[in-house]
């Protein structure tokens, strides 16, 4: 109902008037170029880790020492997987409970980066090589205006690893391509060879995974080796293709590795994961922010974050304001405290973390204190999940109504229909 619309606008009006927090962050990186990495299926738990002795991401660790890591990252992708991750990282929406907003609805006028940045001079181009109808990307990334979409027809395929191009051979000749393209620019790149089910041959597998051999989580730890070791090298390449210390780096991973094993992750990390630690294992990527000047080192912000901070974030570091946008996240740089809402219904904060049940109703979930990782009353986690519930349907509304180009048009709901779907 218009009612229900204007209720939506004010939602996301409010959102917007309240970003005028800012810090000194704001703007010191203007004109930089923006590269940024979604990495299939890296997930939180390996970071820093090792596996028998060995370290799993040697590359990222270091990259760790002079980048933003933020160690609470939620993925808040739904069925829509890497799709989801791409659609919420661009866009500062969240998923849809159902299938994947990519293939479902497509082009509804998302505020979304690529399209933002070309309107503040930039080129964006993205990167994925694997063919272009996959998750209806080529339709997706034709609405929100990139420039061109790098897809596995632009690649030589001098080295297949799983599904495509190898994740080294990908970042080496999509860096290639970068050296035609005008600066500054937006790259997004998106790999592929860490892909369930993990099977690398033999000369790329690196780890003796000891006890793991043989097993989904070992293929998966070597995989992931893999994709540091592509990391390492694409570093070196930005170096000397004079990228490194004009561009912001930023990598993430899409979401988790589909393996639920609890007793093979207790195997591999040496310790019993109660259920608060699972649930948050299967929901943490790492986020890592390298800045030009590789100031600012180490785990920064204890506090929950999500792939819908990260556009709003983008803005903050360039001095673009955010103010024009509708958008459900705010940027990391805002001080505030922040709450994450997983489409689940699970959300986090810094304090707490909240787990649905089946039945989906509030007083049967579980609430956790985050200070003693131990249930608490559930009613500490009221508030939080109400706020959670309307950030998804406003999110929901945004998507199914069609409603960013009203509010952009007249700045007032109208009652075009959309709203009967
Ligand atoms: C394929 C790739 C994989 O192009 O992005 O998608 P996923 O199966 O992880 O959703």
């Amino acid at each position: 109902s218009e009612e229900q619309i204007a209720e939506v606008k004010q939602w996301l009006d409010g959102r917007r008037s309240n970003r005028t927090q800012l810090n000194d962050l704001f703007g010191k990186y203007r004109g930089s170029n923006v590269m940024m990495i979604q990495t299939e299926a890296l997930m939180n738990a390996v970071i820093g880790q090792s596996v028998n002795g060995q370290e799993i991401t040697p590359n990222l660790n270091k990259l760790m020492e002079e980048s933003l890591y933020y160690s609470q990252f939620y993925h808040q992708t739904a069925l829509g997987r890497t799709s989801d991750a791409d659609f919420v990282t661009q866009s500062s929406l969240l998923p849809l409970s159902a299938g994947s907003v990519f293939t479902r609805y497509p082009d509804r006028g998302y505020d979304v980066l690529p399209k933002i940045l070309k309107e503040h001079g930039y080129a964006a181009n993205v990167f994925h090589a694997y063919e272009s109808s996959f998750w209806n990307r080529q339709t997706v990334y034709a609405a929100m205006d990139y420039d061109r979409f790098f897809s596995k027809k632009d690649y030589e395929l001098t080295e297949t690893l799983g599904w495509s191009l190898s994740d080294k051979a990908f970042f080496s000749q999509s860096l290639e391509m970068m050296s035609g393209i005008q600066q500054p620019f937006y790259s997004f790149l998106i790999t592929l060879t860490s892909h369930h089910p993990y099977r690398l041959p033999e000369p790329h597998r690196k780890l003796d995974t000891g006890e793991l051999e043989g097993t989904m989580l070992g293929d998966y730890l070597n995989s992931i080796h893999y994709v540091d070791e592509a990391f390492g090298e694409l570093i070196e390449q930005m170096k000397q293709q004079g990228l490194w210390d004009n561009t912001i780096l930023i990598i993430y991973g899409d979401h988790d590795n589909s393996i639920k094993d609890q007793s093979a992750y207790e195997q591999w990390l040496g310790r019993e994961l109660s259920e608060l630690d699972m649930e948050q294992m299967m929901n943490q990527v790492p986020l890592l922010i390298r800045l030009p000047d590789g100031a600012h080192g180490g785990t920064i912000d204890p506090e929950a974050a999500g792939m819908m901070n990260v556009a709003p974030s983008i803005l903050h570091l360039l001095g673009i304001s955010s103010e024009p946008y509708y958008w459900i996240g705010t940027s990391l740089f805002d001080e505030r405290d922040r709450l994450i809402p997983l489409r689940s219904g699970a959300f986090s904060s810094k304090d707490v973390y909240y787990l649905p049940s089946e039945s989906r109703a509030f007083e049967e979930g579980t609430c956790y204190s985050l200070e003693s990782r131990q249930p608490t009353a559930v009613a500490a986690c009221r508030e939080g999940y109400d706020e959670a519930q309307t950030m998804l349907e406003v999110s929901d509304n945004v998507i199914l109504y069609h409603l960013l180009p009203q509010f952009r048009s007249n700045g007032q709901p109208s009652d075009q229909g959309h709203a009967a779907k």
